[in-house]
């Protein structure tokens, strides 16, 4: 017999009450944490209303299937307001991430076809070898000014620099130059701002946007500059490349890069294309740079896995003969490193849907419109769900009764990340390049642990030591 909605374990009373107890909890930092407990508490399902923010939350991958097959035509995550207030408050349209039902729909389909179809990647890798071979130059160029023969630093200034170089050139079809000894000062104001839009994103998860807004909370002063300083940023991008499209006069480059394509497609309204241009170019930067950091800390912890990937690397190097795009297909552990990095680590906290149809879950009914949330960093650290959790091991990704509803680190379906065929190849390329030419070490033991800035990110900086092989 099925149980009613009503009888599902958890606090979801009085939502006021329960963001008091959260932030006594540091919550707003915690909140991977706080699920965690909770289903250590509630067991496999659990009612929520923290502030103005009500979910019923689950881990397990079977009861993810029953979430995605009941998402409708038109998948809706949770409404992340904050974002939304911003565009109201400043007139800009919303992109494929801020928009729903038929205008989502229509828009990503042409989307799909220029950023995330396998086509595109032939495209792509050029592009963004480039990009990783000037890292490793770098990175070789501050070995050699250390007079040490290695290299000592936290990377993560240096990867949001690469990650914004790598999806600028694929956006755009040329550099940034951010791989120069001497950066443009707006681009890296561009990765500060940023980092502040998702620092100043989750306190507004739970008390709403327009209520700070109205007390003059600098919250949402702060949030506001961010997003101002990402949009002019982007908006300079798009419009150099709009001039030089207008200018153009006979002989082009072999692919213009996504931005220009899409123009010249000319089936998208400029407006738009302007919106979801900017969005993928604030969403390139800290997601693929923190993961890239998490799976070097992770194999400077261990120097045997990392041995086996450097010569999974050089045996697909040999046999593709130096093509990237053969090579890539040639590289399933590497791969099992990615998406064992996004499971210990991942880059969102949980995976949300407002269901289409009723569903029964746990053998409890929910009723359409519900907000449904898998937590994702629960399900990564489940020993129910995967073996030996606490450990590394990237090769528990190569037999397929892993895979089940449990490689989600990107979402899924067709609301699935749309920068995910960028993100994985830009990390790949990443890796390959990094393992061909350093042995990545750490320092200490130190333990680092994950803290909520809406993405979730390293409590500490991680520092490493790269030494020439
Ligand atoms: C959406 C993860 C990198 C752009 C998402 C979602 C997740 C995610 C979980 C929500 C999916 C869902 O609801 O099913 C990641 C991870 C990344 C990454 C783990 C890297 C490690 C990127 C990059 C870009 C990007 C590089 C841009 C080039 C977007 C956009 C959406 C999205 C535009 C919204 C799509 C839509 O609503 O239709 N991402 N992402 N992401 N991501 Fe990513
Ligand atoms: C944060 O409870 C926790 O990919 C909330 O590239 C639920 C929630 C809703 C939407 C999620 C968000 C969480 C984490 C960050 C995500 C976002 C959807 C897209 C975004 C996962 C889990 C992200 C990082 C995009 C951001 C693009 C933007 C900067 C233009």
């Amino acid at each position: 017999i099925v149980r009613p909605f009503n009888e599902i374990p958890g606090l979801w009373k009085n939502g006021v009450v329960n963001l008091y107890n959260f932030w006594k909890l540091d919550g707003f930092k915690n909140l991977h944490r706080i699920m965690l407990q909770n289903f250590n508490t509630y067991g496999p399902i659990y009612r929520e209303k923290i502030g103005y923010y009500e979910s019923v939350n689950i881990i397990k991958p079977e009861d993810a299937a029953i979430l995605f097959k009941a998402e409708g035509h038109y998948p809706k995550r949770l409404k992340v307001e904050a974002w939304t207030s911003y565009r109201d408050y400043r007139n800009r349209k919303y992109g494929v991430l801020l928009k729903n039902g038929e205008d989502w729909r229509s828009n990503r389909v042409i989307l799909n076809k220029e950023v995330i179809s396998l086509k595109m990647l032939e495209n792509f890798v050029p592009l963004l070898d480039e990009v990783g071979q000037d890292f490793v130059a770098r990175v070789h160029k501050k070995i050699h000014r250390s007079g040490q023969n290695k290299w000592t630093t936290d990377l993560s200034q240096e990867l949001f620099k690469y990650a914004l170089e790598s999806v600028s050139s694929v956006l755009y079809g040329e550099r940034l130059g951010l791989m120069l000894d001497y950066i443009d000062p707006e681009a890296q104001r561009f990765i500060d701002c940023i980092t502040l839009m998702f620092k100043t994103t989750s306190p507004m998860l739970y008390i709403p946007p327009a209520l700070l807004r109205n007390i003059g909370a600098k919250v949402w002063r702060d949030h506001v500059e961010a997003w101002d300083g990402i949009f002019n940023q982007a908006d300079r991008c798009i419009q150099n490349i709009y001039r030089q499209l207008r200018q153009e006069t006979g002989e082009s480059k072999e692919y213009p890069g996504v931005l220009a394509s899409l123009l010249l497609l000319d089936k998208l309204s400029i407006e738009d294309i302007k919106a979801s241009v900017t969005e993928l170019m604030a969403g390139g930067v800290d997601t693929t740079s923190i993961t890239l950091l998490w799976t070097l800390y992770e194999l400077a912890r261990h120097p045997n896995l990392q041995e086996e990937l450097r010569a999974e690397v050089a045996a697909a190097r040999a046999e593709s003969q130096g093509d990237m795009l053969d090579m890539l297909k040639r590289i399933p552990l590497v791969k099992g490193a990615l998406k064992e990095t996004l499971r210990l680590h991942p880059v969102a906290v949980s995976l949300q849907r407002y269901i289409a149809e009723d569903i029964i879950i746990q053998n409890y009914h929910i009723p359409a419109g519900t907000l449904v949330q898998l937590g994702l960093y629960a399900m990564g650290r489940d020993p129910k769900v995967f073996f030996r959790p606490e450990q590394y091991q990237p090769s528990r990704w190569l037999r397929t009764e892993t895979q089940y509803f449990k490689s989600l680190g990107f979402g899924f379906g067709p609301r699935q990340c749309l920068g995910r065929r960028i993100a994985e190849t830009e990390m790949q390329i990443f890796l390959i390049h990094m393992l061909e030419n350093f042995r990545i070490e750490k320092q200490r033991n130190v333990e680092v642990q994950s803290t909520f800035e809406l993405i979730l990110l390293p409590d500490k900086p991680i520092i490493l030591t790269l030494k020439p092989l």
